[in-house]
C-alpha cells in the first residue's frame, strides 16, 4: 500500500485542507499520515473572527519524532503553508522522508479571485514558486498560476511554470472559448472542463486530494485528471444545490463512491 503525507493545515470547519485530504486519500487505497501546519478555527476565506494556532515549533518535533521510526513517503503532497519558514521546512521534509523514487505534489496556495488569500503577498508567492521548482506536480488555480507568473495568459504561464516542474496543472482555466484544464506532459496540453458558474470553497482542495490518490495508484496524467475533474464537477453540482452558504465547502463525500468507481476501472485497466 502507497504511504502519502499530506501536509497542510486543519481547518476545523469549512471542508478544505486536511479534513478533505484525510478522507478522499485514504479512500483511494493509500495510507494518509499527515502533517498539520496550522490549527484553525475555521478557513480564512469568507469567515471572520478565526483562530489561528501557528504549528510550526510542534512540525519540527513531529519531524524529528518520525526520523527515530525511519518513516519514508511514497508520496508527499503539501498544501496551505501558514509562513515563508515553513515552506523552507517543508522542503527540508522532503529531503528527509520522501523515498529516492517517491512523488511531490505541491498545491500553491495562495489565492482565488485573482487576490491573495489573508496573511499571503508577492514575496511569500516567490517563496512558493521556489518550492515548486522542487515538485513533480503543481496544482495552481488561475489566479496562483498569475500570482506565481505574473502572466494572465495561461499558455503564458503554463510555459513559465514548466521552466521550474515537469508537470504544471491550472486547474480552472476561464479562457474565452471556454472552461479549461491547461497542463504540460512533455507538450502543452488543453482539457475541457464543464462549468458551474459561482465561487466554491474547496474545490481546490478535493481536486488536489482526489488527484494525488490517482497518482499515488500509478494512473497516468490524463487519466487522473479527466476523473478528479469529474469528481469536483459533480460535487460542485451537488454542492450548487445543497449547500446555502458556499464557504461551508463542498458537499463532495457522496460523490467520493463513483469517483473510486472510476479509479477502479483505471486501475484493471
Ligand atoms: O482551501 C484553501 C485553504 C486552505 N487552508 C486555509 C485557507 C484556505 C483558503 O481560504 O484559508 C486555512
Amino acid at each position: 500500500m502507497s504511504r502519502i503525507l499530506a501536509i497542510n493545515d486543519i481547518s476545523c470547519v469549512g471542508k478544505c485542507s486536511l479534513t478533505v485530504a484525510l478522507p478522499v486519500i485514504s479512500a483511494c487505497g493509500a495510507t494518509c499520515d499527515i502533517l498539520p501546519t496550522a490549527l484553525l478555527s475555521t478557513h480564512t476565506g469568507g469567515f471572520t473572527g478565526y483562530t489561528f494556532l501557528d504549528l510550526s515549533s510542534e512540525m519540527e518535533k513531529i519531524a524529528a519524532h518520525w526520523e527515530t521510526l525511519g518513516l519514508r513517503y511514497d508520496l508527499i503532497y503539501s498544501g496551505y503553508l501558514g509562513s515563508r519558514s515553513q515552506i523552507q521546512f517543508v522542503k527540508d521534509i522532503k529531503r528527509r522522508f520522501l523515498k529516492e523514487d517517491g512523488i511531490f505534489i505541491v498545491d500553491p496556495v495562495l489565492g482565488d479571485n485573482f487576490t491573495f488569500y489573508k496573511g499571503f503577498d508577492e514575496q511569500f508567492a516567490k517563496e512558493m514558486l521556489s518550492l515548486c521548482s522542487e515538485a513533480d506536480y503543481i496544482l495552481p488555480n488561475e489566479t496562483e498560476s498569475f500570482l506565481l507568473t505574473g502572466e494572465r495568459d495561461f499558455s503564458a504561464a503554463l510555459q513559465k511554470l514548466a521552466a521550474f516542474c515537469p508537470h504544471p496543472v491550472i486547474t480552472g482555466a476561464n479562457d474565452k472559448d471556454g472552461y479549461f484544464l491547461y497542463y504540460y506532459d512533455k507538450t502543452e496540453k488543453r482539457m475541457p472542463l464543464k462549468k458551474i458558474d459561482g465561487n466554491f470553497h474547496g474545490a481546490g482542495d478535493v481536486f488536489a486530494s482526489a488527484f494525488s490518490g490517482c497518482i499515488a495508484n500509478g494512473i497516468a496524467i490524463d487519466d487522473a485528471l479527466r476523473v478528479t475533474s469529474d469528481f469536483c464537477y459533480r460535487s460542485i453540482a451537488r454542492s450548487e444545490h445543497e449547500v446555502k452558504d458556499r464557504k461551508y465547502g463542498l458537499n463532495y463525500e457522496k460523490e467520493i463512491l463513483p469517483f473510486l468507481e472510476d479509479l477502479a476501472r483505471l486501475i484493471n485497466k
